[in-house]
C-alpha cells in the first residue's frame, strides 16, 4: 500500500472501507475471542446481537495494542464500543480471555451447529433443523444425506442445462451433499501459489473459447490471506466497446467446456440466469457466475485435491465495481454499500453503481475510480480485512 493512502485512513470512523484493516493487527487475540461471540450468535440466528460483535471487531484493529491506559483515553472514543463491550474488552486485559467466549467453547451445541455450517450450502438455519433432528457430527450428516465420503457422482452437464429452472431446495441440496463427500478434501486450505495455478489453468482454457479476456484473483487471496478456502475469479473482456456482447452467455459455456476438459468435475449452482433469489445470501448482484468444484490436471503421481472455485463474469463497465465487492471483506463491502447510500446517495453493488435519485450508472475505468466515485480514500485489498 501507498505510505499516503495509508495516512488518510482514520480508526475513528464509522465505516470499516474508510479504516485500514490489515490481515493481522494488533489485538488479534481480543479478536479471537470476540469472534467466538460473533459466530454463536450467528449460529443461533441473532443477527443483530452478531452484527453488534461484527463491528466491534471491525474497530479493533487501533493501531495499537489495546490496553488499560488507553482503555479510557482512546478506546472508548471507538465508535460501536458501548458499556458491554467495552467491559468485555477490560476484561480481556485483565485476564486474557472473555468467561463468555470459553462458556461457548465448551458447548456442544456451538461445536455441532459450527461444524455443520462449515459444509457449503448448510447455514445457521438448516444447521439449527439438523440439530432439532438429532444430529450432532457430519458423520451423522453423512447417514442423513445418504452421501459416502470421496464419492460424489452427478450429472453435470444435466445441472448447467437445467441453471434457472431448479428450485431453492434442489440446488441446497445438491451443495450439501457435494460439500459433504468432498469434506475432506474442501477442509484443506489452498496456498497462494496453487490459487496463481489455477487462475493460470482457467485463463489459457478460456482463451480457447473467447479470445480477449481478462481475470483477477479476487475474495481472500486478494486481502492478502496465505491460505483460502476457497478460489474467486473475476472475468471480463478486454474491449471495452464489444466486451459486454463476449460476457454474456459466456458462463454456461465455459463451464461445460471445464467439464469437458475434467477440470470442473461438479456444478454447484450456476447462478445469474434469471432465475427467482435461489440461496439469497448467496447472491448478492445479477453478475452471471458459477459455484464449481475444481480439479488441477495432475501428471498421474498423486492425486490432486478438489478445490471449491467460484467464477464471476462481468461486463467491461462492471468490472471494478464486481472486483472490489468480490474482494470483500463482507463487513468491508457492507459498508462501502452503507457509505454509499447514506452519504452519497449512491447504490453500490458486484454489478454495478447507480445514483439512486436518477438512476444514472457509472462505469468506472479502474479500481481506484471506484473509490473515487464514492468520495471514499483508496483502500488497498490488503487493508480490507475488517
Ligand atoms: P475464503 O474463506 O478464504 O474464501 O475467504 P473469502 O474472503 O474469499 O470469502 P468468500 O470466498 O466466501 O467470499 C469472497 C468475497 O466475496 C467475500 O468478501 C464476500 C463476497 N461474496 C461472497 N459471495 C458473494 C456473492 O454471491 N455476491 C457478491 N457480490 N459477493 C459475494
Ligand atoms: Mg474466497
Amino acid at each position: 500500500p501507498q505510505p499516503a493512502d495509508i495516512s488518510l485512513l482514520t480508526h475513528t470512523s464509522r465505516y470499516c472501507c474508510c479504516r485500514a484493516s490489515p490481515l493481522v493487527c494488533p489485538n488479534q487475540g481480543l479478536i479471537k475471542q470476540l469472534d467466538k461471540i460473533k459466530e454463536a450468535r450467528n449460529l443461533e440466528g441473532e443477527e443483530r446481537s452478531m452484527l453488534s460483535y461484527a463491528r466491534a471487531i471491525s474497530v479493533s484493529p487501533f493501531p495499537h495494542v489495546i490496553t488499560h491506559s488507553n482503555l479510557k483515553r482512546e478506546i472508548s472514543k471507538l465508535p460501536y464500543l458501548g458499556e458491554k463491550l467495552l467491559s468485555m474488552v477490560e476484561e480481556f486485559i485483565k485476564t486474557g480471555q472473555i468467561n463468555e467466549t470459553q462458556g461457548i467453547l465448551t458447548s456442544s451445541r456451538f461445536q455441532a451447529l459450527s461444524a455443520f455450517t462449515t459444509i457449503h450450502g448448510i447455514g445457521p438455519h438448516t444447521a439449527r433443523k439438523l440439530y432439532n433432528l438429532g444430529l450432532r457430527t457430519l458423520e451423522d450428516l453423512e447417514r442423513y444425506y445418504e452421501v459416502e465420503p470421496g464419492r460424489c457422482g452427478q450429472e453435470t452437464l444435466a445441472v448447467i442445462e437445467a441453471a434457472g429452472r431448479e428450485s431453492d431446495e434442489a440446488i441446497v441440496e445438491r451443495s450439501i451433499k457435494v460439500a459433504l463427500a468432498l469434506r475432506h478434501d474442501f477442509s484443506q486450505t489452498i496456498p497462494r501459489a496453487e490459487v496463481e495455478e489455477m487462475n493460470r489453468v482457467v485463463m489459457s482454457e478460456l482463451e480457447q473459447i473467447e479470445q480477449g479476456c481478462k481475470s483477477i484473483v479476487v475474495g481472500g487471496y486478494r486481502r492478502g490471506k496465505p491460505q483460502s478456502n476457497d478460489v474467486d475469479i473475476v472475468i471480463s473482456h478486454r474491449n471495452w466497446e464489444s466486451g459486454a456482447g463476449k460476457i454474456k452467455g459466456l458462463c454456461k459455456r465455459f463451464v461445460r467446456r471445464l467439464h469437458e476438459r475434467g477440470l470442473v468435475t461438479h456444478v454447484m449452482h450456476l447462478s445469474g440466469f434469471h432465475e427467482h433469489n435461489a440461496l439469497r445470501t448467496h447472491h448478492w448482484d445479477s453478475l452471471e457466475k458459477a459455484l464449481t468444484v475444481f480439479v488441477l490436471p495432475g501428471d498421474g503421481s498423486q492425486r490432486r485435491v478438489y478445490r471449491r472455485l467460484d467464477l464471476i463474469f462481468a461486463a467491461p463497465q462492471v468490472f471494478w465495481t464486481a472486483v472490489v465487492g468480490w474482494t470483500g471483506s463482507t463487513m468491508f463491502q457492507r459498508d462501502l454499500r452503507l457509505y454509499a447510500k447514506q452519504q452519497k446517495g449512491f447504490k453500490f453493488d458486484s454489478s454495478g453503481i447507480s445514483r439512486r435519485h436518477d438512476s444514472k450508472l457509472f462505469f468506472p475505468k479502474t479500481e481506484r475510480e471506484v473509490f473515487e466515485l464514492l468520495g471514499l480514500v483508496y483502500v488497498h485489498p490488503t487493508l480490507r480485512n475488517a
